[in-house]
């Protein structure tokens, strides 16, 4: 299947400056909210963002990753031990406003994983999804509340999202 350009390098920047304004908008500022990357590329998109933010406001909000590997619903040998392992995040997030970040919302299974990882040890006051690209089929009521953009794909396509901090250039292409 021909690949196609989706974003390029300055697309993929505008729409994390606009997403990084809707959540100083939609929030009134920086107060209470954690930033949250889903490994491995939503790690690095939410360092962009809160590079971002503290351009706009001078603030630097606390900024933290998640790996749910072990979470996930369709992950065998699920054992406690290995799930307490891979919960490292290092910011406070109780009561705090979190904001899970992540390259593409798919299934939403990742999201329901990450949740998990979080509800499990922490009680933030409230839990919001940010992701670059949303390419729908959907499998739980998950939904983001800030969105790069909606890109609608059938099951056997992929969405490939490069990142210039792990990959050789910033690009959004479907294959
Ligand atoms: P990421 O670490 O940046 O999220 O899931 C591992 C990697 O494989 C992901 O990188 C993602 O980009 C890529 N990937 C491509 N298609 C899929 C898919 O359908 N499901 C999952 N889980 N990952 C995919
Ligand atoms: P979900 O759990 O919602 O099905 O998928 C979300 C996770 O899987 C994201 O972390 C994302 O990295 C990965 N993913 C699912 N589909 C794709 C895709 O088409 N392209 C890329 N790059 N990642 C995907
Ligand atoms: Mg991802």
């Amino acid at each position: 299947m021909a690949e196609r350009l989706i974003m390029d390098d300055a697309a993929v920047n505008r729409a994390l400056t606009r997403m990084s304004h809707e959540i100083l908008e939609k929030n009134k500022g920086t107060k209470d909210i954690v930033l949250l990357g889903v490994k491995t590329r939503g790690v690095f998109l939410a360092n962009r963002i809160e590079q971002k933010i503290e351009a706009i406001e001078q603030v630097q909000v606390p900024t933290g990753e998640i790996d749910v590997t072990h979470y996930r619903d369709d992950v065998q040998n699920q054992q406690d031990a290995i799930k307490v392992k891979s919960f490292n995040i290092d910011v406070d997030i109780n009561d705090k406003h979190v904001i899970i970040v992540d390259d593409v919302l798919y299934t939403g299974r990742t999201v329901r994983a990450s949740l998990d990882a979080i509800l499990d040890h922490a009680r933030p006051r409230k839990i919001s999804l940010a992701t670059l690209v949303d390419r729908g089929h959907r499998e739980l009521p998950i939904r983001a509340d800030y969105v790069g953009k909606n890109i609608p794909t059938s099951s056997n396509e992929s969405i490939v999202v490069e990142l210039e901090e792990f990959d050789k250039q910033t690009a959004v292409t479907l294959n």
